[in-house]
């Protein structure tokens, strides 16, 4: 068995042959790898070939994979059932530990998506300012419900289209995209339209068009422009959360959003997702108020557990320094290598969580990423592929560290890409 045998075989049954877009490789072409087992920080596909992986599942994985403090929780709770429909006190002791960590969560909903976390919290956010309009801003994803599928227009306050065919016009005229790190049209828009917002989403680090962190005074603008406008300002941290620092983005930058999304790390790879904030908001979902949202498997007791194993192992001392140190260690190792062998390269990192793209020009916005240069980052992507190492198959995606990553992971990736340098200068 081989992976293109696997692949010609599922896109016979599954479109694309898989069930997110960014598997297919369609960014940087090829076959991608169909996975057979992981463990740590390392993947292995059909072939029994093994990559050092950076992905981690697009975050979850921030213990490496198949922990086994989190796989042998998950077994008991098998044994007690997979799923009740009904109540159980894994929904409140998860809850409550997310809510110790992100103080800002007053009360939390679990659903069973970053998607279904943005959606459910614009709806609660446009019930309780009975206001219709979004903001979000260019290169930031928050899942692909309707309302979030579209592209700034030519005129960034008024026509905005669906980013997608099947996303009918009507439910993206409400949503306006403004450009990220750009404060000048952020103050414009609330100028002009701010007592009619209900709420802006952003992702405090981006993380969906590479790695952009936000510049000095951007989020402390908007949330003082939100305040001003008694608009919700909601931080998508379905990424961020305990990614890049065990409160998140929003403890980074001291920030209190209204309402906060998460999924990824607090599922500790089973599907979950989540939305939460300020008790007075969260009062409008029922059964409690007349906002519906709801879900099958909603808090289901196998997420839960898996969940409250991985974040119990990030609330341990020094986790998320020693995570930290190993991202510096190979941001830096990589820096090295390019400068070495005159490669333009910017890296941008935070907690467990980095970026690498291919120009000297510093990257502030999704604009900035796309004048880099996106060919040599297929030749990466590829080359480290072939010598075992599995980095986003993107251009606009971040790289995630785990904790299993140690020393002789990270030499032998910066060595790879002293390697891939060198043979870019040839
Ligand atoms: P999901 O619906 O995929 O669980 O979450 C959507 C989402 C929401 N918000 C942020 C900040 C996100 O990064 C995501 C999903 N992230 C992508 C990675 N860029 C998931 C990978 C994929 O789409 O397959």
């Amino acid at each position: 068995m081989n992976s293109t045998i696997c692949f010609e075989r599922a896109q016979k049954i599954i479109p694309g042959g898989v069930n997110s877009p960014v598997r297919s490789f369609s960014s940087v072409g090829g076959t991608p790898p169909f996975i057979d087992r992981a463990k740590g920080p390392y993947i292995y596909d059909v072939e029994g070939n093994q990559y050092i992986d950076y992905i981690g599942s697009w975050g979850p994985m921030i213990l490496g994979h198949s922990n086994d403090a989190v796989v042998n929780a998950v077994i008991a709770q098998a044994k007690r059932g997979l799923s009740y429909g009904a109540s159980c006190e894994l929904e409140t002791t998860l809850a409550q530990l997310i809510s110790a960590n992100v103080p800002s969560i007053k009360k939390i909903r679990f659903v069973n998506s970053g998607t279904e976390a943005s959606m459910s919290a614009l709806r609660v956010a446009r019930a309780f300012t009975n206001r219709d309009i979004i903001v979000k801003f260019s290169g930031c994803y928050h899942g692909h419900a309707d309302a979030l599928l579209v592209e700034a227009g030519s005129g960034a306050l008024t026509c905005q289209t669906p980013s997608s065919p099947g996303v009918p016009a009507s439910t993206t005229k409400h949503t306006i995209t403004l450009p990220y790190n750009d404060i000048a049209a952020l103050i414009t828009a609330f100028e002009s339209i701010g007592s009619d917002i209900a709420a802006v989403i952003i992702e405090p680090i981006a993380g969906n068009m590479n790695m952009v962190k936000p510049q000095a005074a951007f989020l402390t603008t908007l949330k003082s422009l939100c305040d001003q406008h008694r608009s919700l300002l909601i931080f998508d941290e379905v990424m961020t959360g305990f990614r890049v620092a065990l409160g998140g983005a929003q403890a980074l930058y001291d920030i209190q959003p209204d309402l906060t999304c998460l999924g990824k790390i607090i599922g500790g790879g089973l599907p979950v997702g989540a939305f939460g904030g300020r008790e007075e908001i969260m009062a409008l979902l029922a059964p409690e108020g007349p906002v519906y949202q709801a879900g099958t498997l909603s808090g289901n007791p196998m997420a839960m557990t898996a969940g409250i194993a991985t974040l119990t192992a990030l609330t341990r001392p020094n986790v998320y320094a020693q995570l930290t140190n190993k991202t510096k260690q190979l941001m830096a190792g990589i820096k090295d290598q390019a400068r070495t062998h005159n490669i333009a390269l910017q890296t941008s990192s935070e907690g467990g969580m980095f970026g690498l793209m291919f120009t000297d020009r510093p990257v502030h916005s999704l604009q900035d990423v796309q004048a880099a240069n996106l060919a040599r980052f297929n030749r990466f992507f590829h080359y480290m592929l072939k010598h075992g190492h599995y980095f986003a198959p993107s251009p606009y995606e971040a790289g995630f560290m785990s904790l299993s990553h140690q020393d002789q992971e990270i030499s032998q990736t910066i060595q790879a890409t002293g390697q891939f340098f060198a043979e870019e200068n040839q």
